[in-house]
């Protein structure tokens, strides 16, 4: 297996549409390279149905009345990516060093194929070498009794089951440790502390259905034609029956823009699309606050017209009343902002806001979509609330067809809070584990993203237990993080494939291969399910039938009981090898945890839609302080949290159509446009010629924070595109290094990879 060459690349627009023959050729090209066998090919017939596998790609809902190919091209990826054929075996290691190794790139890494055996780093050969399970277990173990357990942090990152995550969130605790870090931390936690502050749940309120009775959508900052390409065909239905689609973003974003289904032979034939949203408003980066604001000021003003002429209102007043606390402050605010301020912010005139706030008045049921794009900014809370001001202002929360829809990341990332992985006590029913396995649960917080980030970089952090992810490769930072990773005592890594942060060892180190979710997984008992929630907090049942990559993969319960039963004393009350024996025994625990949320849980497994946990927000009952939904006035009109200076850009960090996360499937992002490398810093015209760079020029981008520490990412190919002035793009996690570790949002922590301050380095 060669490396592919990032190199000749090629760089020119895009004119076709999401989806359509463009998608079919994208897989007709990663199917042959992942060497996928034909099981394959009846693995994707089985994707997100009833009694099928939960498609381990993005979270978005999977429907009852499922189309016959309930997957997307993005879906079908991930898939090939699991079920490849080609293996990163210990011949592999005897041949590279980590050395060697930290040269290659991220697709180079994965490229090999699923990972086989256990290994241990030997310091000596700076290799990886195969090791027999128990004796992986014992010394881990060894390790970790000692530590302090408030020094160890258990990280997970959004795809693990319900099971294995529940069973990981407990052994962290009876260990002692709080430091329970996911992916969220990174992501969506904006939205569940926004949320929660404002309207008294962590998560989104609407459902599928509500597709079927809005008459508008806002979509603010969230890819969907990359990263949850199932719900064109929901946002297709929708413009069908000519809902309004009002899209806020930096970036034309071909799925935004149309899309053409694959699954519809006359679309495909006839070269038919659908046109997504009908106003597109490319503002400024971290300008949201401000576009939102701008809105509102029109709908204050035309309601306090109306009334005046004794005309219905715009406002809904009477749920306002009945249902909200602090209309006044926030209405203030809103009326004080000044007009030229937000056009100088957003970069958009006072009537393209108006075309907006009409849409929204004349509108009876209105759905926010969002994602990255709101959430890591210093201000990303505060965008998620502005997004709960402008719902509450006609009452579009807790009815059909209205609500606020954080699109979440990972398969499982809602599901693994549901069951307890989270460094906030408050989350967890601590008292309740407590009585079932009779130990006292630590109370104090624990440690999140950014906190380990710190820890480990001040050395207070010795050890680290990663449930999948790219931890090292993900987080802000990553020069001083890989310079300091080495000083652990302990990093142990449960993965599928090789990454970046594997090759950076700590004293004693153990990666960890274990099956995917598409996989057979069986057990004493015989062949086992596992269960997800997608990002509508629906819990669906996922069953594997492919043939494991290797004989000598674990599960990922069986993996964490291993670790449990060698790191803490026994406990009366935990079987853990009844538990992987059997995953239904764990999901009876999980019921007695959260009786209110899992009752009849394994009978419920596989309903079909799966089952709803409930929103108390969506009938219209607030669980905040005041027992009502929360308005909250913007404190600044920009996101970023610094300033505009002279020379300093707000640089956007971005997924390409050909990635999941740190992982990267090929080098084509096929709706910008790019092929071959991913080295791209997307610039706007004119500031281009202002800096005096041309169209392929290689730059570096520096750091421009104002912490004096020097930050520098080399080799950028300077690519013109219509990007708002003063802002550019690039990939991630290629320029994680320009971003601080104390650039995150303010109440939230999730770094501010969307508005990072740079300068450019000719
Ligand atoms: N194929 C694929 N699917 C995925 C993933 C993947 O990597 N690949 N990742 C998964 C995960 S973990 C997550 S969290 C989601 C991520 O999915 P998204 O939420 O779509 O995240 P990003 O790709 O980072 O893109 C964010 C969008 O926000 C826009 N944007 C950037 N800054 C701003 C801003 O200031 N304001 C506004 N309004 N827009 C802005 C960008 O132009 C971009 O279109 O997708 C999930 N699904
Ligand atoms: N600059 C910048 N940084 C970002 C973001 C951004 O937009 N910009 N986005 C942030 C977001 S939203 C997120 S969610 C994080 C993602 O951070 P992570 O979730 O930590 O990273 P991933 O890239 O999803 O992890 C990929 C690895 O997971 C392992 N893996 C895959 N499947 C399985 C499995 O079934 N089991 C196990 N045990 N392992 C598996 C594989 O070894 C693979 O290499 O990154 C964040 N970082
Ligand atoms: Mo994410």
């Amino acid at each position: 297996m060669g490396r592919q060459k990032s190199d000749d690349p090629v760089i020119k627009p895009f004119a076709g549409p999401a989806g359509g023959w463009g998608s079919v050729r994208s897989l007709a090209e990663i199917l042959p390279r992942e060497r996928v066998p034909p099981e394959a090919f009846r693995e994707l017939a089985r994707q997100n149905k009833p009694e099928g596998f939960a498609c381990v790609s993005c979270a978005w809902p999977k429907p009852a009345d499922h189309h016959p190919a309930e997957f997307c091209e993005e879906g079908a990826k991930a898939t090939a990516w699991e079920l490849t054929s080609l293996r990163t075996t210990p011949e592999f290691f005897a041949q590279h060093s980590l050395t060697e190794l930290r040269g290659w790139k991220d697709y180079d890494l994965e490229q090999h194929g699923r990972l086989t055996h256990p290994l241990r780093y030997d310091p000596a050969t700076d290799k990886y070498v195969a090791v027999a399970w128990d004796e992986v277990f014992a010394d881990i173990g060894a390790v970790l009794r000692p530590l302090d357990p408030r020094s160890v942090v258990f990280y997970a990152s959004g795809r693990a089951s319900l099971e294995a995550s529940y069973m990981y969130g407990l052994m962290a605790r009876l260990y002692g440790c709080q430091n329970l870090p996911d992916s969220s931390n990174m992501c969506h936690e904006s939205t569940s502390v926004g949320l929660k502050a404002a309207i008294g749940v962590p998560v989104g309120t609407t459902q599928l259905e509500d597709f079927d009775h809005c008459d508008a959508i806002f979509f603010f900052g969230q890819n969907v034609g990359s990263n949850a390409p199932r719900m064109l065909h929901d946002l297709r239905a929708c413009r069908k029956r000519g809902v309004e689609i009002v899209t806020f973003n930096p970036l034309r974003e071909r799925g935004l823009e149309r899309f053409t289904d694959p699954q519809n032979p006359v679309e495909m034939v006839t070269l038919g699309e659908t046109g997504i949203s009908t106003q597109y408003h490319q503002l400024r980066v971290g300008s949201d606050l401000a576009a939102m604001t701008g809105i509102a000021k029109w709908l204050l003003l035309w309601d306090d017209a109306a009334l005046a002429a004794g005309e219905a209102p715009v406002l809904d007043h009477a749920f306002i009343a009945e249902h909200t606390h602090d209309f006044a402050p926030f209405a203030d605010a809103v009326r004080a902002a000044d007009w030229d301020e937000i056009e100088r912010e957003t970069g958009l005139s006072r009537d393209a806001l108006k075309d907006a706030a009409a849409v929204y008045a004349r509108s009876k049921a209105v759905m926010a979509i969002y994602g990255m794009g709101l959430t890591q900014h210093v201000r990303g809370v505060d965008n998620v609330r502005m997004v709960v001001n402008l719902l509450l202002l006609r009452g579009n929360i807790g009815r059909p067809g209205a609500g606020p829809t954080p699109v979440r990341g990972h398969s499982n990332v809602q599901g693994q809070r549901t069951v307890g992985i989270t460094e906030k006590t408050e989350l967890v029913p601590v008292g309740k584990l407590g009585m079932q396995y009779g130990f006292k649960p630590p109370s104090e917080k624990g440690l999140d993203t950014v906190e380990t980030c710190r820890g480990i970089i001040d050395g207070s952090v010795r050890a680290f237990v990663s449930l999948g992810g790219n931890f090292l490769r993900a987080v802000p930072e990553t020069g001083p993080m890989e310079a300091a990773w080495p000083n652990l005592d302990l990093s142990v890594q449960i993965a599928t494939k090789l990454n970046r942060n594997h090759l950076f060892p700590g004293r004693v180190s153990y990666l960890l291969p274990c099956l995917g979710r598409i996989e057979q997984d069986m057990q004493a008992t015989g062949p086992q399910a596992v269960s997800v929630e997608d990002s509508t907090s629906c819990i669906h049942g996922s069953r594997g039938k492919a043939s494991p990559a290797s004989p000598h993969l674990l599960s990922e319960p069986a993996i964490v009981a291993g670790i449990a039963k060698q790191m803490l004393p026994p406990n009366p009350k935990i079987d853990w090898d009844a538990w992987v024996g059997d995953y239904s025994l764990i999901r009876d625990a999980i019921e007695e945890t959260y009786p209110a949320i899992f009752p009849d849980f394994n009978r419920r497994l596989f309903t079909p839609g799966g089952f709803w946990k409930g929103n108390k927000a969506s009938e219209r009952i607030w669980q905040t302080p005041s027992g009502k939904a929360e308005f909250f006035p913007p404190a600044a009109l920009s996101a970023t949290g610094f300033g505009d200076v002279q020379g300093r850009y707000r640089l956007m960090t971005l997924r390409s159509n050909d990635q999941f996360n740190t992982t990267i499937y090929g080098y084509h992002d096929r709706f910008r446009g790019v092929k071959g490398t991913r080295d791209v810093l997307f610039m706007n015209e004119e500031d281009m010629t202002q800096a005096g760079i041309v169209e392929g020029q290689v730059v570096a981008l520096e750091s421009d924070a104002e912490d004096g520490i020097a930050r520098r990412r080399e080799g950028l190919i300077v690519t013109r595109y219509a990007i708002p002035k003063g802002c550019l793009g690039a990939y991630y996690p290629e320029a994680n290094i320009l971003i601080p570790v104390e650039h995150h949002a303010e109440q939230s922590h999730v770094p501010a990879a969307k508005s990072i301050p740079v300068k450019i380095r000719l």
